[in-house]
Formats: structure tokens, sequence, C-alpha cells
């Protein structure tokens, strides 16, 4: 197959047209599992600047391009970028993980807090569009985003671990500010994304990685509302191209999320995708959702764990794409990753 049929592969799954075989990418596939990703990073000195240095973030994000044959890169960046263009200050502590200097503490903070800027993005841009150069036609390049609540989550916080009890304190407590904070948060995410699909990227991917956190009776104002407008905001700029949310552990929310204009679902490992798909019937392309713990076993394994997940997209006719249902463990063996892509395209294959 020539590359450039494989380039529609991505987009004409989103699109639901038929396919030869199921297109396939990994989450995080551009990270600390690569060998020539460690060594970047060294070179770099930090993950920020690695981050902030388009070359730098480009040649990374191309590396699982290089080693695999893989249907779309994922431009190497963070969702923590924004509340680092909101004055949060973005640091990164050595075996801990990434730190926001400025948490935002008080109503006042929440007031105060600006709009992320374009400009203060430029990096990004940067890196998507060096990326895009040196990409084949081939492959697609997807643009991405953490969602309003996840980085509401990480900004009262200030860093990852922890159940995130600030944001969850606020939603009863103070749920008129914590919608201001979410809807300040619509438009910084929504200049980002823009940015990303004006500077070349064909897909664009929003993550709500700690969607789960949410208690039932606020699905709707921390999660459903907020994606919605992205998603409108975006369409209403003339931002065509197609969005993948992936609001991790709540296929509860998967008909309001259809509803509200997502054009593919990212399906976590927990969740039943053959179900999903049942239920939703042939309106929507999924993404999923292989568990990541595979990976860190043997070939056969791996081999029939990936056909259960063909098998689980069934034969319709509305799009699949072959993923993981989070991210790579960092202790995954690349070569199983190769093992992954050659039992995808083998189950996959249509005749
Ligand atoms: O080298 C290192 O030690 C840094 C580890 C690392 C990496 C490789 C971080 C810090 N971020 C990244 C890259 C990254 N982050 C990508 C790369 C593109 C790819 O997929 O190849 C992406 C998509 C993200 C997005 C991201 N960052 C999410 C959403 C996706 C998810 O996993 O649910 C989240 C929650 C983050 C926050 C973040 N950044 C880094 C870490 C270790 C964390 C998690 C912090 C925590 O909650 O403990």
């Amino acid at each position: 197959m020539s590359k450039t049929d494989s380039n529609a592969l991505l987009l004409a799954a989103l699109s639901g047209q038929p396919l030869p075989r199921m297109p396939i990418w990994v989450m995080r596939q551009a990270g600390r599992y690569l060998p020539e990703y460690r060594k970047s990073r060294k070179q770099a000195g930090s993950f920020l600047k690695l981050c902030k240095t388009p070359k730098l973030a480009s040649e990374v994000t191309l590396q699982p391009i290089e080693r695999f044959e893989l249907d779309a890169a994922i431009i190497f960046s963070d969702i923590l970028i924004v509340p680092d263009a909101m004055g949060l200050s973005l640091g990164f502590v050595e075996n801990e993980g990434p730190q926001l200097a400025n948490p935002l503490q008080t109503a006042k903070d929440i007031a105060a807090l600006p709009i992320a800027k374009a400009s203060d993005l430029t990096y990004l841009a940067e890196a998507l569009e060096l990326t895009r150069a040196e990409l084949p036609s081939s492959v697609a390049l997807i643009g991405f985003a953490g969602a309003p609540f996840t980085l509401a989550c990480y900004m009262t916080q200030g860093h990852g671990g922890g159940e995130f009890l600030i944001a969850r304190k606020m939603i009863y407590s103070e749920p008129k500010l914590f919608t201001e904070l979410l809807a300040k948060l619509v438009q910084s995410v929504v200049v980002n994304l823009a940015m990303q699909a004006q500077a070349g990227a064909d897909v664009l991917m929003l993550f709500d990685s700690w969607a789960m956190q949410v208690p039932f009776q606020a699905g709707r104002m921390c999660i459903i509302e907020p994606i919605a407008a992205v998603i409108k905001l975006l369409r209403q700029q003339g931002i065509n191209q197609p969005i993948i949310v992936f609001a991790r552990g709540v296929p509860q929310y998967a008909s309001e999320l259809v509803a509200a204009g997502a054009n593919c679902l990212g399906v976590s490992w927990q969740n039943d995708l053959a179900a999903l798909r049942k239920q939703l019937g042939e309106t929507i392309a999924l993404q999923g959702n292989l568990d990541p713990a595979v990976l860190l076993s043997d070939s056969a394994t791996i081999k029939q764990a990936a056909s259960a997940v063909v098998k689980a997209h069934g034969n319709g006719r509305s799009g699949k794409i072959f993923n993981l249902g989070h991210g790579i463990d960092k202790q995954t063996p690349p070569e199983n990753v190769a093992h992954l892509i050659k039992a995808v395209r083998e189950a996959s294959q249509v005749g």
C-alpha cells in the first residue's frame, strides 16, 4: 500500500469511510520507553526545554514514526503548557513530575487569571510546522490540549498525585467560581487548539484524564458543557479538523459527548468498547482500548489481546482506530510496540 493511502487511513477512519485495515497509534508514543527519547531528553537538559524548543520537540515527535509503522504522530508537548501560558509557571521536578509554581488559591487569583495568548505558545506552533514538513504524508499529525476540568484539577492543586480535592471541593462550595475558571479554560484551550490547527495539526484531541473524579451530579457542568463549548467555538472559527475526545473512565457520558460534537471518543482500557459501540450505533468513530499492561507481556499475549480489541470494534461501517486505553508505560520494551502493530495489521486486514 502506498504511504498516501495510509495517510487517508486515520482521517478516513475519522470520517467513517471503509478501510483496508485499522489505523493505529499509541498514546504517549514519544516518551521514556524509547532509548532515543531518553537521549534527547538528556541532551535538552530538562523536560520543559524539550517541550519549548521546537526543533527538539519535533525530533522527539518523529522518533516513534521512524521506528514503527504508525498511522499518526502526536506532537510532543504537555497539557500543562496552557496553565503555564496563563501565568502559573510550569516547572518539572526530577523524579516527581510537573509542578505549577503559582497554583490558584483564592477567588481573586481566578478573577485575575488571563486567557492564554497564542503568542505565548508560538514554540508549539513552530514544533507543529517543523514536524508536518518532515512527516511522510502517510502519517496524520495530532495536536492536543487538556480539557478544562483536568486543567482545573492541576491548576488548583499545583501538581499531580492525590485526588484533586481542591477542585472537587470547589464544585460544591463555590460552583460559580469553578464555572468561571472552567470558562476561562474553555477560551484558553480554544486559542491553543485553533493555533495548532493553523500550524498544521490534521486532528485535534482533548484529554480529560481526570474526568472520573467528577461527581455524577456535576458531569454536565465540569465535563460536557466545557467540552461542548470548546468544540462549538472552534467550529465557529472555521476550524474543521476532526476532534477526538478522551474523557477517561466515564463511558456514561458517551452519548452526551457525541451530542457535544466530538468526532471520535477515546475509550479507556477499563471500559467495554463493544458495549459502547452497541449503545452508540454507527454514529461515531471510537478509538482504543488495549490495556497498556499488555505491552509488558510477550508477543503471543499481545497478539491475542490485540485481536480481542479489533473484534470489540466490530464489523460496522463507522470509524475504528486502534490505540491503548491510556498512555504507554515507561517500562514497555520497544519491540513489543512492533509486535502490537504487526498483530493489529493482521487482525484488522480486510480481505
Ligand atoms: O521525560 C519525562 O520525565 C517527562 C514525562 C512526560 C512526558 C513524556 C510528561 C510530564 N509529559 C510528557 C509528554 C506528554 N504529555 C504527551 C506527549 C505526546 C505523546 O503522546 O507522545 C502528552 C499527550 C501528554 C499529555 C498529558 N500530560 C496528560 C494527558 C494524557 C494522559 O496521560 O492522561 C496529562 C495528565 C499530563 C500531565 C503530566 N505531564 C507529565 C506527567 C508525568 C504528567 C502526569 C502528572 C500526574 O498527574 O502525576
